[in-house]
């Protein structure tokens, strides 16, 4: 071990240019001069830390193993002097100690009684760069209404005097048990909003027996959540295509060898949607950074943390690699992304596991319509080919999916299970794992209350009856205010002065 290079503080410094750039991470020393045009964030926000130690700001963008995995091992220079290396002292901002304040004001756990409290709590516990990530969507954020608006308009139909004293709400998802027939589903960059980033799924999901699908840009990397997992825990995988396949294939394989389950295979963003809020944090927050570029443009600086990392996602991808998939990978393959009968065809027909009736959260293709709104519109065509009902094709939604009546409307139209994805997160981001357990157990309260009032005793009992559907695909009706959501909801802004 004695052959390791142990550098100090003052020596990275003299590395601090364009031309020649090293930076700290994890008490490591790196040179990325010749990595900086290739970062798919762009240079500039390394520039930043040229010199510097960069973990703070590495940390939640990046899993553990990115800078080990990208950098060739002859720019691995050696380890920092930690004594040595001139703190970077963050400037405690206002809007950080702010957010301090928050933080310690939480509500208690106890007081929380329903998944749109995690998402206040959030809103003012996280930076307002994780907030703008998160909770921003595309373009007038329409579809990320409409994907609340769309349950609202669907009204139950419930059974009376069936003897309810037992209720059971536990599902098999791609012939895997769960105990809520809602899964947890992918949402990237887990660390901007709480250090133990997605670990914090996975250690509730554990206790629950729930299953998370992980995401490909999750803050940990895939081995550590596979790690952080019980040996029976069913996890599932959701997968951006790489422009690289050998790239996919290696991925794809080595999740199977670590014992994942299914393989999500996102199809609605060959190209990320424009999410203006989180466009304008970049924009703001960077200001400084575009400066030390001296002219150079740098088109990355105002798309926004999600739309500078997804560069290597594939937009050729096609039909016509799904026989590729199906040779690289016995899992299931469902397609995460469906919004047409169409499409649910054509996925039926090209022998895939299940599909998800999803308009990623509202982040994509803006006015799009609900994943419940696609559902309707699905199941009856598939039944008319008698694609449907087959225990070998699962039908699943997501989008906007805040109360356990949601879920038994999903289920009732003829989806497998429900994904669940921004409520989870903000779970983690308020409350850490212990808030993910009390949005499960908020779940389970729910679907037993709902449940018996509408006289379904088993996920089974749960048919299309027993919900009035007539108005969903109507967008031109009333329905009582959403005020929890709306109080939630931030309303998009205008562009904004410069200061003087
Ligand atoms: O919705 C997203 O933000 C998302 O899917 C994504 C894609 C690429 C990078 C980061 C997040």
């Amino acid at each position: 071990m004695s052959d390791i290079r142990v550098l100090t503080g003052p020596e990275v410094a003299e590395h601090a240019s364009k031309d020649n750039c090293w930076i700290i991470v994890h008490g490591k020393v790196y040179d990325v001069t010749e990595f900086l045009p290739e970062h798919p964030g762009g240079q500039a926000i390394i520039l930043k830390y040229a010199g510097k130690d960069a973990t703070a700001a590495y940390e939640p963008i990046h899993p553990p193993d990115a800078i080990t995995t990208n950098l060739p091992v002859d720019k691995h220079l050696g380890v920092v002097d930690a004594s040595t290396v001139a703190k970077v002292v963050k400037e405690v901002t206002e809007e950080e100690k702010l957010r301090q304040k928050y933080v310690e004001a939480r509500p208690p756990l106890d007081t929380i009684v329903n998944l749109h409290d995690f998402e206040t709590v959030t809103r003012k516990v996280v930076s307002e760069k994780a907030w703008a990530y998160y909770s921003s969507a595309s373009d007038d954020e329409i579809t990320l209404r409409e994907n609340r608006m769309a349950y609202q308009r669907v009204w139950f139909r419930p059974r009376i005097l069936r003897d309810v004293t037992n209720v059971d709400w536990s599902t098999t998802i791609l012939g895997r048990k769960s105990s809520l027939p809602v899964y947890i589903s992918a949402t990237a960059l887990g660390k901007l909003g709480h250090p133990d980033g997605e670990l914090c799924l996975t250690r509730a999901a554990q206790n629950h027996g729930v299953i998370q699908m992980i995401a490909t840009l999750a803050s940990c990397s895939f081995d550590e959540i596979v790690d952080a997992a019980k040996p029976d825990q069913t996890l599932f995988l959701q997968l951006y295509v790489n422009r690289d396949r050998e790239i996919t294939r290696k991925y794809v394989q080595h999740a199977e060898a670590r014992g994942v389950k299914a393989l999500f295979i996102t199809v609605d963003a060959p190209q990320l949607g424009r999410r203006e809020k989180d466009m304008r944090m970049k924009f703001v927050g960077e200001e400084g950074v575009a400066k030390v570029q001296d002219g150079q443009s740098d088109i990355k600086k105002d798309e926004g943390v999600a739309r500078a990392i997804s560069s290597f996602i594939d937009p050729s991808l096609s039909w016509k690699d799904i026989p590729w998939f199906r040779s690289i990978t016995k899992m299931p393959i469902i397609l995460k992304g469906i919004a047409t009968a169409e499409d649910a065809i054509l996925a039926y027909e090209a022998g895939v596991q299940g599909i998800v009736l999803s308009n990623h959260g509202g982040r994509q293709l803006d006015t799009a319509r609900s994943g419940l709104e696609i559902l309707v519109e699905v199941i009856p065509a598939l039944r008319a080919r008698g694609y449907f009902p087959n225990p070998n094709f699962e039908i699943f939604v997501d989008g906007g999916v805040r109360r356990a009546s949601d879920v038994l409307k999903a289920l009732a139209l003829g989806a497998k299970a429900v994904g669940v994805g921004r409520p989870f997160l903000y779970a983690f981001c308020s409350y850490g794992q212990e808030g993910v357990e009390k949005a499960i157990q908020i779940f389970r309260d729910e679907l037993e209350m709902n449940m018996r009032l509408l006289g379904a005793r088993t996920v089974d009992e749960l048919v299309p009856e027993m919900v009035d559907a007539s108005a969903l695909s109507s967008h031109v009706v009333l329905t009582p205010h959403d005020t929890l959501f709306h109080n939630t909801y931030v309303p998009l802004e205008g562009a904004r002065f410069q200061e003087s």
